[in-house]
Order: C-alpha cells, then sequence, then structure tokens
C-alpha cells in the first residue's frame, strides 16, 4: 500500500513490525522536505531527499510508535510553508516554553516557528546600539507583570534548536504601530514625551514618527541584530499616521530588509501600499488588502483568523481568549481551503497564531494550541484530507498529547479515548 502520510498518523493495522529507534535515513532524489518509509517483515527502509525531509519522516516515526503493520509511505508536503506563532510580547514566554512548543511543533511536520517579539505591551530582544528597548521596554506585560526579554545568546538557543527540526525562526518587529514599548525606552522615535506604559489588552494606537530620519537607522539597527533568513515587520492596525506616510514606510522599511539580504514578510494591511518584490503578505482578517498583495504578485501566507488564531475560544465554555472571529472550534481549524480564501493568491503555505493578551502560563498554551494546531499542520501538509477521518486519528493522538504532558482541550467535537 503506497500512502501520502497525512500530518497526524494512525498506525495501520497487521503483523506488528518493531520500529527502530536509531533508524538510519539513506539520501534519496524527491522534492524538497520528501521522504519514503517502508515497514514490512523483511525489514523497515527509511530514505528523505534532504534533511528536513529526514525530520519529517522521523517525526512520522514517532507518531507510528514503536511498533507499525506493514506500511509504504512516500511523503512530501503540499505547502512549502507551514508555521506556528508564539507572540511573546503580550506576555513573555522564556526559552523552555520555546524549545518545547518547537518540539511539538516538529512531531506535526511544521516548518516554521514565527515570534511575535515586539508590541505595544513588551519588548523581547535584545538590540545591543539601543539598549534601553529591553533595559525599559522589556519591563511590561499585559495585567501588569513582570515582563522579560530573550538576550541573543538565548535566540541564538532557539534558532539552533529549531535547526535540528529543520524548522526556520521567523522573528518579528511590528512597526509602525504597536510600538508603545518601544517609544518608552525611545521616546524619539516619535518625537514626543515618552507614553505611558500599556499593560491592557488591544492597543493605544501609537507609531512611530516615520517621517524622522532616526526611524529607518533605528529599524537598521533591530533588523541587523536578530539572526534569521526572514524578517516580519508588521505593518498591521496602524493608527495616526497619513495614508502616504504608511505607505511610503512600508516600501523602505521592506526595501531595507531585503538590503540586508533577507526577506521582508508584513501583514495584510501592508498590501494597500506597493511593496519590492520579494516580499511575502500575511493574510489574518480582511480580505482587500490581501487580495491587494496578491494583485501585485506577491505570495501570502494564509492565517485567517476564523481557522487558524488559536487565541479565539473553541466555544462559549472556553475558559481564555477573545471572541472577535467568532469560535474557532477544531473542525473550523482542519475545515477549510487556504487556496480559495483569497481569489488568485499564490499560497504558500498556513500559519496558526497564538496572541497571548488572555495566555500566561504553559497550561494555557498547551489548551489554546492544543489540538488545533494539528489541524493547521495537516492543511499544510496534505490536499487529501476529510474532517471524518481527521477527527477519528485525532481522538488516538489524546494519549500521544497525554503521555508527552501536554494539556490539550478536550474539544466535544471529537471522541476521545
Ligand atoms: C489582531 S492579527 C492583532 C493582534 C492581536 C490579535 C488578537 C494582527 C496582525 N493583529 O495584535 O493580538 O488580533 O486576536
Amino acid at each position: 500500500m503506497i500512502i501520502p502520510a497525512p500530518a497526524v498518523l494512525e498506525a495501520r493495522p497487521g503483523e506488528p513490525v518493531a520500529l527502530p529507534g536509531d533508524l538510519d535515513c539513506a539520501r534519496s532524489d524527491g522534492p524538497a522536505e520528501s521522504y519514503s518509509l517502508s515497514v514490512s517483515a523483511d525489514g523497515v527502509t527509511f530514505s528523505a531527499a534532504d534533511d528536513a525531509g529526514e525530520a519529517r519522516g522521523r517525526a512520522t516515526l514517532r507518531q507510528l510508535g514503536e511498533t507499525s503493520g506493514p506500511l509504504s509511505i512516500q511523503d512530501a508536503p503540499r505547502s512549502a510553508w507551514r508555521g506556528v506563532m508564539l507572540d511573546v510580547a503580550r506576555h513573555f514566554f522564556g526559552v523552555d516554553e520555546v524549545l518545547r512548543l518547537l518540539d511539538l511543533a516538529a512531531l506535526y511536520k511544521l516548518n516554521v516557528l514565527h515570534l511575535h517579539l515586539t508590541d505595544d505591551q513588551g519588548w523581547r530582544i535584545e538590540v545591543p546600539e539601543w539598549p534601553r528597548l529591553t533595559a525599559v521596554g522589556a519591563e511590561t506585560a499585559v495585567g501588569g507583570g513582570a515582563g522579560g526579554f530573550f538576550t541573543r545568546a538565548d535566540y541564538d538557543r532557539i534558532v539552533a534548536h529549531a535547526a535540528t527540526h529543520s524548522i526556520t525562526v521567523v522573528p518579528e518587529v511590528d512597526v509602525p504601530g504597536h510600538v508603545n514599548a518601544a517609544l518608552r525606552a525611545y521616546p524619539e522615535l516619535w518625537g514626543r514625551d515618552a507614553p505611558e506604559p500599556f499593560t491592557t489588552w488591544s492597543s493605544p494606537g501609537v507609531s512611530l514618527d516615520v517621517r524622522s530620519e532616526i526611524v529607518l537607522r533605528w529599524l537598521g539597527d533591530v533588523v541587523r541584530a536578530i539572526p534569521g533568513e526572514h524578517f516580519h515587520l508588521g505593518g498591521d492596525e496602524v493608527e495616526g499616521l497619513a495614508h502616504e506616510d504608511y505607505v511610503r514606510f512600508m516600501w523602505d522599511a521592506c526595501s531595507l530588509v531585503l538590503e540586508q539580504g533577507k526577506t521582508p514578510i508584513v501583514w495584510e494591511e501592508a498590501g494597500v501600499a506597493k511593496l519590492p518584490q520579494g516580499t511575502i503578505v500575511q493574510h489574518w482578517s480582511d480580505a482587500k488588502p490581501a487580495k491587494a498583495a496578491a494583485d501585485q504578485g506577491l505570495p501570502l501566507i494564509m492565517s485567517p483568523a476564523p481557522h487558524t488564531y488559536l487565541d479565539q475560544k473553541y466555544d462559549d465554555d472556553t475558559r481564555l481568549g477573545l471572541t472577535w472571529a467568532g469560535a474557532v472550534d477544531v473542525r473550523d481549524a482542519y475545515d477549510w481551503d487556504p487556496e480559495t480564501v483569497i481569489d488568485g493568491a499564490d499560497v504558500i503555505g498556513v500559519e496558526a497564531a497564538l496572541w497571548t493578551e488572555t495566555i500566561e502560563t504553559r497550561a494555557d498554551i498547551d489548551a489554546m494550541v492544543f489540538p488545533r494546531l494539528l489541524a493547521t499542520a495537516e492543511v499544510g501538509w496534505t490536499r487529501h484530507r476529510s474532517w471524518e477521518d481527521f477527527r477519528t486519528r485525532l481522538a488516538r493522538h489524546g494519549e500521544l498529547l497525554d503521555g508527552l504532558g501536554v494539556g490539550f482541550h478536550r474539544s466535544t467535537q471529537v471522541e476521545w479515548s
């Protein structure tokens, strides 16, 4: 039997065959991230096109457990971008929490961790030339908590651990809005007195003074200080800037990132601006600017809130989370097609997003991320999908997640075993 494996596997029936934990992997031809796995009474063979394919194959083996029935899998992802975003700005989560999330994301073959590193409520990454960003900007969080930040060594540890799973880390520094923490540290970035700390939900609507020459110099230092192939510039929910200033700034900021040899990413709002080719746009809520980006020929990452926002409640009884995008239960997270959301878009993949206005602890993360992230992972991994089939497979993954100490949400849409 040849099966393209789903992201969420079930063991196949048949005579059990032991799966060695330290199976060697050969290199073979095939698309990026592809692998082949064959299990029969004669033994187990495993090959992959590249390191990432080997990592995806090992994820499959881990899901299968110690034994399996006979199977022959030839597997490759549908989408090149399969991400999860963690907002460490509203509430800070340290290196251990991030490494744990990476391990869990890898088990379901995700390949991108997007860290939302800055927002009104906190600045979470060290920038050597601008020390007050962390000395002052990191000391706040939603609810008045202690805040915190990643040193460069911390960030390097995250990137190195992600690399062991062939996962790419994408840093986001949100500009020109969502910058209250940065303005407290360096009020010259808006040319007024330092604002009061902002520690509730939503946003005070402050913005950089994008006409000031200091701003692009500052941004250049920030982009240079954070390693990575990509740099996410935010660009969402900007208030108090003239349209012409906003669009010119987004062009300039994307160009600056490109000049540093990195790929710029922006939230969909920036699609109203003319953006340099090479920029990636992330859809989350409003089809109109996303479509404007697609019409410029720019590729899209799909994070539509009603399907991928992990900070939205599952249903009326969910203790945590927001409700502005409506309830997002497991079926909502699974039963949608990224290619039909924005007409004519070049969709490079999907990303689920955990905003953390209401999220404070590991238990909170677990309850909101799992099991919905498994649904997004499968949407990104394969076109061969059926909700009924998924919910049956997912039921058995409850045991796997339990065994890993993941306090997932027992959605009533799944008959957990
Ligand atoms: C909208 S999604 C935001 C975030 C909030 C989130 C809450 C996006 C680009 N902006 O700042 O945290 O809603 O659901």
